[in-house]
């Protein structure tokens, strides 16, 4: 039986199984190192039929030089024995409605630095680029990457995808002030490695 499956999760809310990471820049704190951490979640999927699931990170955060970390299981529940999965993300900024934050010239999600990204414990950071060409990874660099070839073999059992984020401290500047954004992680499960 020649059968290719694919899951693919796309879209927050429609299926339930987005992972959503909010941040918000929150300047009151400013000076201080406050660390966070993302509620953690389990996104299960299923090669053999569709489970909804739900993981959300939330995050509260600080002003610059501030991180917020956190982890995200995945699982393959279902019968079938998957390869990997691969990992998109999409960033939804929005802007300040009031005081110096009104101000849009750089988009909040260029600011958030990615310090630690890692599958299984270890790192895959270096699948992200410097994509906007800003001197640092960050979550709009995450959004233009696919995360690809990460392993997942086995039935029933976790995988923390985890990361942390920081507040780049030169530059989070006054037009970040209480901008928010969030980051929706889509994942998909692959059978094959040739996927
Ligand atoms: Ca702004
Ligand atoms: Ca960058
Ligand atoms: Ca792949």
């Amino acid at each position: 039986m020649d059968k290719k499956l694919i899951l693919v999760f796309v879209g927050l809310l429609v299926i339930g199984s987005a992972v959503v990471a909010g941040t918000r820049a929150y300047f009151s704190q400013q000076g201080e190192v406050k660390s966070n951490t993302f509620s953690t979640g389990t996104l299960a999927l299923k090669l053999n039929e569709a489970e909804e699931a739900t993981a959300v990170w939330n995050i509260a955060a600080g002003g610059p030089g501030d991180q917020v970390s956190g982890a995200v299981n995945v699982r393959n529940d279902g019968s079938i024995k998957a390869d990997h999965i691969e990992v998109t993300a999409s960033n939804t900024v929005t802007e300040a409605t009031s005081g110096p934050g009104t101000v849009s010239t750089t988009p909040l999600d260029t600011v958030l630095e990615m310090t630690v990204l890692t599958y299984d414990g270890a790192s895959i950071l270096d699948q992200v680029l410097d994509a906007n060409g800003n001197g640092i990874k960050d979550l709009d660099d995450l959004g233009a990457v696919t995360l690809d070839d990460l392993a997942l073999t086995d039935l029933g059992v976790n995988h923390p995808l985890a990361m942390t984020i920081r507040f780049n401290p030169t530059l989070t500047i006054g037009e970040h002030q209480g901008d928010s954004a969030t980051t929706i992680l889509t994942v998909m499960l692959n059978q094959v490695a040739s996927q």
